[in-house]
């Protein structure tokens, strides 16, 4: 008993104390990671474009979200295991555990932004009821109880046991990072312990992850405990070593993107999610053990995805069937699938790689699903969200529902905008990382332990001004690293005033160093031009057609814009220029964009399937294009983002 007491003990003390330090990844003491991200908490959002999308996170889509949860039982799939008698019978389908932790982890995650007593309350609450139902091996899961018990790692494949347990303990982490309590990473801690004693490499039982997501839990777990077994389990589950002990067959390890060997994998394909998911733990693994295989590997993935694998909006995953990677190129519009979940998936891979690189080509990959594929997700009031976000609707196809069954995707985008501030800024042992541009103030500290303040001020993403004002505690020489976005083709730069003397190149980091000072005042002014943006040929469905580019922002035409023309009969000019107009209080008070079109009259509706001659576009047309993350937020319009394009 005594025994007992002290290893608890000592495993509370094993934590690191600095948990208000922590950022969303902790990689303070990464070896591999040449940037560290700042503390969500060490960042304030002010008023502007991604403050007013947390404030609808918080204020709108997380009770709203967390009634529904209750509604559909989500929350009553725990408290019926600890009552014991006929409470009520489980509701949902095997993974509706992980929706809750993923509302926790956003939940919390906005405490770090903003402390809320009533909605900290309400986490303690749920925590209690979850950890109620957890059984004293340390086994927790709703689905796998009475009947099913005997089937518990029995359908590896497919049972999202592992992949619950992942959920939580990302969720535990962000609320111990938000409070410092650590009654639910305990939990996780329990279970994760009792994986280790009883699974891993033969003799033990084997362990597969059938949806991949424990892998990047794990590395968490081992971030903040420190106990190297967690990063050894990551390791083991991304080694691949159970294909024959499991019986996998190809198309297993193909849907799964788990089963053989993370480093043998030579291009993404499978489920969307689980691949993104799986190479996302790899690059933390990577970061973790500095193994060059994993290191190619991930290059190589890096490279298949980008080029011919992500669209124009940052959306992953082509195929309904399977919710799958197509071949490369294959990029549809109106089928697309582009699952929620799966752009934030590319977001956090692509964070890992940036973490490790300094690369602001992946920093670039990041932006465009953060503003567009993701943002698309959740509507502007916050009430809805699309599983799906395609490139192309067709009248009154309903994309925005306010609730799926498969409710993986809401409570996914709530964690990426509450944890938004972590997005932001990074550190290394030179200086400090702007990434994104924002109303923004960032209260840290450089690597030295001189603290910083710094303030940046910016119409981001509809207006191209940037100024940042350093305030280091005392004058400093550190480099001042600032993202110059592939989009903006002319960037100035002046500090002080006068011109930075340095070239700004498109799709880099400007690195800045001098000696700074109180005060200092960087300004950018970013190259907003609007650009019509041209697919590879070899993307059958974009030939010919072109996508509307702002900024960071991708465009779209919806027919509630565009009169009584079908948005599928019109054409764009490549030439004349871009009507830029600021403040459209429809949309919250997006920019939106005019130019001249033509437009097929009669129909296209009503020519031959085929002929000998195209069919030219006769009449003038004015198109109006509004931010594709905006699309059906005034109902559901026919939509389409590639428009053909005049000579
Ligand atoms: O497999 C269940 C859910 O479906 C997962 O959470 C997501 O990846 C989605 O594809
Ligand atoms: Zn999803």
């Amino acid at each position: 008993m005594r025994s007992a007491a002290l290893f608890i003990l000592l495993a509370a003390t094993a934590l690191a104390a600095d948990w208000r330090d922590q950022a969303v990844l902790d990689l303070s003491k990464t070896p591999n990671a040449l940037l560290h991200p700042v503390p969500v908490r060490a960042v304030t959002l002010q008023t502007g474009f991604w403050k007013s999308r947390q404030d609808v996170t918080i204020q709108s889509s997380m009770p709203t979200l967390l009634t529904l949860l209750e509604e559909h039982g989500v929350v009553d799939n725990f408290r019926r295991i600890a009552a014991q008698s006929n409470y009520t019978p489980r509701r949902g389908p095997l993974y509706t555990d992980s929706d809750l932790y993923k509302w926790i982890e956003g939940a919390a995650w906005s405490l770090h932004a903003r402390p809320d007593p009533k909605l900290e309350a309400t986490i303690d609450k749920l925590v209690d009821e979850i950890l109620a139902a957890q059984e004293p091996s340390g086994y927790l899961n709703t689905w796998f109880v009475e009947e099913r018990e005997p089937l518990r790692f029995k359908q590896m494949n497919s049972g999202h046991e592992l992949y619950c347990l992942g959920h939580m303990i990302q969720g535990a982490v962000a609320y111990y990072r938000a409070t410092g309590k650590r009654k639910l990473l305990d939990g996780g801690i329990r279970f994760a312990d009792y994986l280790l004693k009883d699974f891993g490499p033969a003799p033990k039982r084997a362990l597969l992850t059938g949806h991949p997501e424990l892998e990047l839990a794990l590395t968490e777990l081992y971030r903040v405990t420190g106990k190297r077994a967690y990063l050894d389990l990551a390791g083991y589950l991304l080694s691949g070593v159970e294909k024959d002990r499991l019986k996998l067959r190809p198309r297993d390890t193909q849907y799964m993107f788990s089963g053989i060997p993370f480093t043998s994998r030579e291009q993404f394909e499978g489920h969307a999610v689980r691949a993104l998911y799986a190479a996302t733990g790899a690059a933390d693994y990577w970061l973790e053990t500095g193994n060059p295989q994993y290191k190619q590997t991930l290059d190589r993935l890096w490279t298949d995805l980008v080029t011919g694998k992500v669209f124009v909006t940052g959306g992953v995953g082509s195929r309904a069937s399977g919710e799958a990677f197509g071949d490369s190129w294959e990029l549809p519009n109106r089928q697309a699938y582009t699952e929620s979940c799966a752009s934030i998936a590319s977001l956090i891979f692509n964070q890992r790689l940036l973490a490790g690189s300094g690369d602001a080509k992946y920093t670039d990959i990041m932006e465009r699903a953060l503003y567009n594929g993701i943002n698309s997700g959740m509507s502007l009031d916050g009430t809805l969200y699309c599983y799906r976000n395609p490139l192309a609707t067709g009248p009154g196809e309903k994309i925005r529902n306010p609730w799926y069954d498969t409710c993986c995707c809401p409570p996914n985008l709530q964690r990426t905008f509450t944890a938004l501030g972590g997005y932001f800024y990074s550190t290394s042992k030179d200086g400090v990382w702007v990434h994104l541009y924002d109303n923004t103030t960032m209260d840290w500290r450089l690597e030295s332990g001189a603290a910083l303040k710094l303030e940046t001020r910016s119409g981001q993403p509809f207006q191209g001004n940037v100024e940042l004002t350093l305030s280091p505690a005392k004058p400093e020489e550190f480099t001042l690293h600032l993202r110059i976005p592939a989009w903006s083709l002319n960037t100035k730069v002046l500090i002080n005033g006068q011109p930075a003397g340095a070239v700004a190149r498109p799709n880099s980091y400007l690195a800045l160093k001098r000696v700074w000072k109180g005060g200092d005042r960087v300004t950018m002014e970013l190259d907003m031009s609007t650009h019509l943006v041209r697919a590879n040929p070899r993307v059958p469905e974009n030939y010919g057609k072109a996508a509307v580019q702002r900024g960071p922002l991708v465009y779209c035409l919806e027919q509630s814009d565009n009169g009584t023309t079908p948005v599928s009969d019109v054409a764009l000019n490549a030439q004349g220029g871009f009507k830029v107009e600021t403040g459209d209080a429809r949309l919250g008070g997006a920019t939106v964009l005019r130019h001249k079109g033509r437009a097929w009259q009669p129909s296209l509706a009503s020519e031959p399937l085929y002929g000998f001659a195209v069919p030219k576009p006769a009449a003038e047309a004015d198109l109006t294009f509004v931010p594709y993350y905006t699309f059906h937020n005034r109902g559901a319009s026919a939509m389409t983002v590639w428009i053909p394009l005049l000579p």
